[in-house]
């Protein structure tokens, strides 16, 4: 089958021509079916946020300029996008506000969690500026889930005490001026929703500024508020050797996936899947292999080096295989299609948590405290299901990928530290400085139906670094990267420019690996991108200068998720040129384009958004702007 036109990943090819052979439906049929999409929506020009819409205005200017109420296009494309930013920061709030549950729980003596990095939690509460010497680790534990909970539970004025924390001063210093630092996550999602109701506020520029704090919330109190506790109770990633795309599923083996966003249940699979390998034998399996789906899998590669299977846009081409026993889903980007597809093989979906169900899954109500109890319930029902599988409906594709992952600040800092032990960040700077390193690009986010499935997060960063060029990423665009084999010291030979290539040699030696470091480093999953902030904060204060001067800038080429709008919105935020490659519902609203893509957003905050649906474009317009960036500092 020529699958060119729907992806770039051979294993995804194949399991399609399987899909068609088996007649089931997937993401590719769904996206052809709605073609051709809304003209208006495309745009962001309808809205729906009273009972006299839906009300569309009309972009050639020939039909109405306002809806009922008297809102113009610009009004209606802010009110639409605060409300995606919003949503996307509340589903990482959600999931921050979880782990801080689960610490908690782990602050109780014979709880099913612990602490498993000392080190980070008292490298959390020193940041905290909470007295860490003397205290036990339970003790300061306890104090870290007080002042989180206590952003929670903040009902004064004041900023939320994670983002003091962990946002540079500059930064901090600058928001507060536009007014936008976040004082309760909870109350300013509540308020950005209030404040998007009909009747309400009808300045586009005021709503964008309510935009840029729902960014912070998304940052502060989701994504490194998650980050530090998940590594506080699971473990600080370090390097680790995995493998990655759909061959990693094994036929002798009960095969289950893990799909999601949140590693609570995941971590505790990982777990039982060995506690059970006498009972998948029993079963006449092998043993169990597991592999991970969009962020849950980062999570899990990241900390215990378990596999990729695929990410978002390939997620029903896993169970197409005919070969995964259970597939546990927790929250985020979980296609509601998954129970149909599984209800044609022997495959069996399960929910597990109590806002996410699907007609046809089998729901297990998972929760903290019984978490043993369910994890092993699952993995069980996984090793029974194997012995349902139907051997001749089996297709696994022969293909996948080495690779190396586990790339947390820490361990970049670790790795740079065994050339120079004393300001382990030199090398790296030394590096920049003398142009070996051009710059650096994190490319982040998701896979949409609307891009050929990785095809842009792979042509872009392939052309990024034969510039020279470092890559950092996370999330699906990580999964795409590892599956193209980017991930590999082979990599370094393969595609890197020569002066990268060099560094990138000298580095791997001298941290041990016997081989170049990867070109393109896997930092984790969607909530790690924090960890890509504090990897820029950390140069920039290195440096001396302001994040928004540094030679780096940041893309999600494939976005999909409302969380890729506030993760981006927050890196414009920080001061980082953004760049989307699938056009943002907001052109609609000149007025609104204009600000985020032009000298207002870049004079307020010095980074702003820049959209350009071509990979190879795209490559150069990072690269001419991290030229400028050079510039400017004198180098
Ligand atoms: Ni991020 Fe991770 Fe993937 Fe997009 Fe979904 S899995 S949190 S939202 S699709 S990158
Ligand atoms: Fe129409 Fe205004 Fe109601 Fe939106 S809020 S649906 S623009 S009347």
């Amino acid at each position: 089958m020529d699958y060119g036109k729907m992806t770039i990943d051979p294993a995804a090819g194949q399991l399609l021509g399987k899909a068609r052979k088996d007649q089931v439906e997937t993401v590719w049929d769904r996206f052809e079916a709605q073609q051709p999409q809304c003209g208006f929506g495309l745009l962001g020009l309808c809205c729906r946020h009273c009972n006299q819409g839906p009300c569309r205005i009309d972009p050639f200017g020939e039909g109405p300029k306002y809806g009922i109420c008297g809102a113009d296009a610009d009004l209606i494309v802010a009110r639409n996008l605060l409300r995606q930013v919003a949503a996307g920061a509340a589903a990482h709030v959600d999931h921050a506000y979880e782990a801080i549950e689960t610490l908690k729980i782990a602050t109780e003596e014979n709880g099913p969690y612990t602490v498993k990095d000392p080190d980070k939690l008292k490298a959390v509460a020193a940041k905290l500026d909470l007295e860490v010497a003397g205290k036990n680790n339970l003790d300061l534990a306890k104090e870290i889930v007080d002042i989180a909970f206590g952003d929670f539970g903040n009902h004064t004025g004041a900023p939320m005490k994670w983002l003091l924390a962990t946002a540079p001063q500059e930064r901090v210093e600058t928001w507060q001026k536009l007014g936008v630092l976040p004082r309760n996550p909870d109350r300013e999602i509540r308020e950005a929703l209030h404040q998007t109701t009909m009747g309400m506020d009808a300045d586009p520029v005021n709503l964008i500024l309510a935009t840029v704090k729902q960014g912070l919330v998304d940052a502060y109190a989701g994504l490194h508020l998650a980050t530090d506790l998940q590594d506080i109770l699971f473990g600080t990633p370090a390097p680790v050797a995995t493998e990655a795309n759909l061959g990693v599923l094994q036929e002798d083996y009960v095969n289950i996936i893990v799909h999601g966003h949140e590693p609570m249940l995941s971590e505790k699979i990982v777990e039982w899947s060995k506690k059970l390998e006498g009972e998948a034998q029993a079963a006449g399996a092998k043993g169990i292999q597991l592999a991970g789906i969009c962020c849950t899998g980062n999570e899990t590669l990241m900390r215990q080096g378990i596999p990729i299977a695929t990410n978002f846009l390939a997620q029903e081409l896993a169970i197409i295989t005919g070969a995964v026993d259970a597939m546990v889903v927790d929250v985020q980007c979980i296609m509601p299609s998954l129970a149909r597809v599984a209800a044609c093989y022997h495959t069996k979906i399960f929910t597990t948590m109590p806002i996410v169900k699907m007609p046809g899954a089998e729901h297990i109500d998972f929760s903290l405290a019984e978490a043993d109890k369910k994890a092993e319930e699952i993995v069980r029902k996984g090793v029974e299901n194997f012995r349902r599988r139907d051997k001749s409906r089996v297709h696994i594709p022969d293909v996948k990928t080495k690779m190396l992952g586990g790339f947390s600040v820490e361990a970049i800092v670790g790795a740079l530290a065994k050339l120079d032990g004393e300001n382990p960040l030199k090398p790296l700077v030394d590096n920049i400085i003398n142009g070996n390193i051009l710059g650096a690009v994190g490319t982040v986010g998701c896979n949409n139906a609307k891009v050929v499935h990785d095809s842009f997060h792979v042509t872009m960063v392939k052309e990024l670094i034969k510039h020279n060029v470092l890559v950092v990423t996370t999330g699906c665009s990580a999964q795409a990267l590892a599956k193209a084999g980017l991930m590999v010291p082979e990599a370094a030979d393969k595609y890197a420019g020569d002066t990268l290539r060099t560094v990138l040699t000298a580095v791997g030696n001298g941290a041990g690996l016997n081989a170049p470091l990867p070109p393109v480093l896997h930092m984790g999953s969607c909530v790690d991108n924090s960890r890509i902030g504090d990897l820029l904060s950390a140069l920039a204060s290195y440096l001396n200068v302001p994040i928004k001067a540094l030679p780096v800038a940041a893309s999600a080429p494939e976005h999909q998720h409302e969380k890729a709008l506030s993760i981006g919105t927050w890196a414009v935020s920080l001061g980082v040129l953004t760049h989307l490659g699938v056009i943002p519902q907001v052109l609609g609203g000149r007025k609104v384009t204009e600000i985020l893509t032009g000298d207002t957003a870049e004079s307020l905050l010095g980074g702003k958004f820049y959209v350009e649906t071509d990979p190879i474009k795209a490559a150069h317009g990072l690269i001419e702007h991290i030229q400028a960036k050079r510039h400017a500092l004198g180098i």
